[in-house]
């Protein structure tokens, strides 16, 4: 369905939620609002491939529609593997299902509708976190991380993807313009724009590349290395 959900003034702008309403407009919106997600998606399959090893688990956490977790099924180099999805929106759960139904990868991935917070990683040589990490309480962050690291098998990797800032104002306004602009050619409204910007303020945190690399490295991740990036949405593989 198209994205209109900020399309008409809102006298309360509340904080974004990923309810029935986001998830019904969530592939048309993610495709107008982030840059290069086709390509993100498209390539999270092959590059998770070099990971991948046998009798191990993959991990898509923050998966919505599944997408990045039906990348890894359509690429991947050996069977015996398990993709769990994992998402706390039932709304996002429920059609992830139905998008892993139509691609026949019931036997491989299992999606779980629960908070990233309670999962525990267990022998894991992928593990994604495609635009997710973001969306986390910034105090939650570390401890997520350091799941995923001890729960990597080695020579795993864990594939982050983030809305990232820009270490200088010059260049965090020359990307967000550059961002808004993306937008404005996807044909949303300078008022939609907006009111979507408003309603993500204290939902969605971003922090900078040294940031996140800093935070990485702490945990024992031995190659940090970014493989995407445009504008102000960036992409790392972080090999154990
Ligand atoms: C993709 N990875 O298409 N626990 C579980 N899920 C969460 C949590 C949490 N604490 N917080 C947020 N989410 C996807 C895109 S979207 C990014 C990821 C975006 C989920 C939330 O419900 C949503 O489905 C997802 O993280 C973020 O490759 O919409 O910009």
């Amino acid at each position: 369905m198209k994205d209109k959900i900020y399309s008409e003034p809102l006298n309360n702008i509340e904080d974004f939620k990923f309810d029935e309403n986001v998830s019904k407009a969530f592939d048309d919106m993610v495709d107008r609002s982030v840059p290069g997600y086709r390509t993100l998606i498209a390539n999270l399959g092959p590059i998770a491939a070099n990971f991948i090893q046998e009798n191990t688990n993959c991990y898509d956490l923050g998966c919505s529609h599944g997408a990045a977790a039906l990348s890894i099924f359509h690429h991947l180099p050996i069977e015996n593997i398990t993709i769990h999805a994992i998402d706390n929106a039932p709304a996002m759960v429920n059609r992830c299902d139905e998008l892993i139904k139509q691609a026949n990868a019931e036997s491989v991935i299992h999606t779980h509708n629960a908070d990233i917070i309670d999962i525990t990683i267990v022998n894991a040589s992928i593990v994604l976190m495609n635009l997710t990490l973001q969306f986390l309480p910034l105090d939650q962050r570390s401890v997520i991380l350091q799941n995923i690291f001890d729960g990597l098998v080695k020579g795993g990797a864990c594939i982050l993807t983030e809305k990232i800032i820009m270490p200088d104002e010059k260049t965090e306004a020359l990307f967000q313009q550059l961002h808004t602009s993306f937008k404005s050619a996807n044909n949303y409204s300078d008022l939609e724009i907006s009111q979507k910007r408003k309603s993500l303020e204290n939902v969605l945190i971003s922090e900078t590349l040294e940031m996140h690399t800093i935070r990485l490295r702490s945990f024992g991740f031995t190659s940090i290395v970014p493989w995407f990036q445009c504008f102000n949405f960036l992409s790392l593989i972080a090999i154990k």
